[in-house]
C-alpha cells in the first residue's frame, strides 16, 4: 500500500522508538517530566517565544490558544477553509463561545486588506473583533504558504487594532523551508503559534503551543480543564525531540516528491492540476474530467494499492511524508495512470 492520505500516517522509526524507550520521565502535571520540559524549552527558543506547552494534539493546541485569547461573544477573523473552522467540530463555539467571521482566502491565504474590511468598529450592536487566526501551511489550500510581507502587514494591522494573532503552524517547518526562511521569523508575526510533531516530523502524537510566559500560564490551566494534562508523557516528547533533530531537513524531500507527483498527475488525461501551485507536501487535484467523483476514484484506487482522501466532491488530496520514497511516488503514478486508462476504455 502506498499511503498518501496524510502525513499523520507515519510510523515511528526504530531510532525514534529507541529514543522513546530510553526517555527520562516524570509526572508532567506536576511539571516534573524532564523530557517534556526539554522539548518545551527547545521549541520556545526555536520559535523565539518565551514559553511553550506540550499538547496531545493540534486540535487541542488551537482550541486552548483560542480560549486563552478570547472571551465569549468575541469575534475571530479566519479563512473559511481553515482547519480550525472546518475540522474542529465547532469546538470554538462550544469551548470558548467565540463567533467566526469567515473570509474566502486565496488558497486559504488571507490578506491584510481583506481582514481590514471586516474589523468591527466599537459599536454596542456588534461583537468585538479580538483574534485573527492564520494557517501556515494551509491544508485545504493545498499546502499554500504565507509570504513574510503578507504576515508583516497582517501583524501590523492586528497591532493597530489591538487584535491578537494565532498561527496554526501544524506544518510551519514545511512553510519555512518552502519560503526559504526560519520558523522563528514566521512565528514572530503571531502572538501564539503551534507546531505539530505528529505530521512531517514523524512522531506518533503531540503538538507544542508557544507564546508569552503569561499566555502559556493561562493555556496550562485550560489544557488541564480540557483533560489534556498527561503524566509520564516524556515518552512522546522524546519522539518529538527526535523528529526535531532528525526529520526537519527531510521535509524538503517530501516537497520534491509532492511536486513530482503533481507533475506526473498533470500529464494524465482527466486530471486537472497546476503543479506550480504545489510548493510543500500537499497535492490537491480535480477529477471531474475522469467521469468519476472523488469518492469513487479514491475508493477504486484503494483496491489498486494507492490510498488518498476525497477533499471535496471532485477534489482529491495526496500528502507526501517520511514513509514515502521517490520510488513510491513513481509507482503510485504508474498505478493511477494505468487505472485511468483502463477506466476510460
Ligand atoms: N489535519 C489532518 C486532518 O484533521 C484533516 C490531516 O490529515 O491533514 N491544523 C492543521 C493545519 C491540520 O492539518 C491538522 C490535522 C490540525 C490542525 C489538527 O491536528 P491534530 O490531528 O493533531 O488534532
Amino acid at each position: 500500500m502506498i499511503d498518501l492520505r496524510s502525513d499523520t500516517v507515519t510510523k515511528p522509526t526504530p531510532a525514534m522508538r529507541e529514543a522513546m524507550a530510553t526517555a527520562e520521565v516524570g509526572d508532567d502535571v506536576l511539571g516534573e517530566d524532564p523530557t517534556v520540559n526539554h522539548l518545551q524549552h527547545s521549541m520556545a527558543s526555536l520559535l523565539g517565544k518565551e514559553a511553550a506547552l506540550f499538547m496531545p494534539s493540534g486540535t487541542m493546541a488551537n482550541q486552548v490558544a483560542i480560549k486563552t485569547h478570547i472571551q465569549p461573544g468575541d469575534e475571530i477573523i479566519i479563512d473559511q477553509e481553515s482547519h480550525i473552522f472546518y475540522y474542529e467540530c465547532a469546538a470554538t463555539a462550544v469551548i470558548s463561545g467565540g463567533q467566526f467571521r469567515c473570509l474566502p482566502g486565496e488558497r486559504g491565504i488571507l490578506s491584510a486588506e481583506a481582514i481590514a474590511k471586516v474589523i468591527r468598529p466599537p459599536d454596542v450592536h456588534q461583537p468585538p473583533s479580538r483574534l485573527i487566526c492564520l494557517e501556515n501551511t494551509h491544508n485545504r489550500g493545498g499546502g499554500s504558504i504565507y509570504s513574510m510581507e503578507n504576515l508583516t502587514a497582517i501583524a501590523k494591522l492586528a497591532s493597530d487594532h489591538k487584535l491578537r494573532v494565532h498561527l496554526d503552524g501544524a506544518r510551519l517547518f514545511n512553510a519555512a523551508l518552502a519560503a526559504g526562511t526560519t520558523v522563528e521569523k514566521l512565528a514572530s508575526k503571531a502572538d501564539s503559534v503551534f507546531i505539530a510533531l505528529s505530521k512531517g516530523l514523524g512522531a506518533p502524537a503531540g503538538s507544542v503551543l508557544c507564546g508569552s510566559a503569561e499566555f502559556i500560564e493561562m493555556a496550562l490551566r485550560f489544557r488541564k480543564m480540557l483533560g489534556g494534562g498527561m503524566r509520564q508523557v516524556g515518552v512522546l516528547a522524546a519522539a518529538g525531540l527526535h523528529g526535531l533533530d532528525h526529520h526537519v531537513d527531510q521535509l524538503l524531500e517530501d516537497h520534491q516528491n509532492a511536486r513530482r507527483l503533481a507533475d506526473g498527475l498533470g500529464q494524465m488525461t482527466g486530471i486537472q492540476i497546476d503543479p506550480e501551485e504545489v510548493v510543500t507536501n500537499i497535492v490537491l487535484f480535480d477529477v471531474t474530467n475522469t467521469g468519476m467523483d472523488a469518492d469513487t476514484l479514491v475508493e477504486r484506487l484503494v483496491h489498486k494499492g494507492v490510498l488518498m482522501i476525497p477533499f471535496g466532491p471532485t477534489t482529491v488530496r495526496a500528502v507526501t511524508h517520511l514513509d514515502i520514497s521517490t520510488a513510491d511516488i513513481d509507482e503510485a503514478l504508474e498505478i493511477i495512470s494505468h487505472f485511468l486508462k483502463s477506466s476510460a476504455r
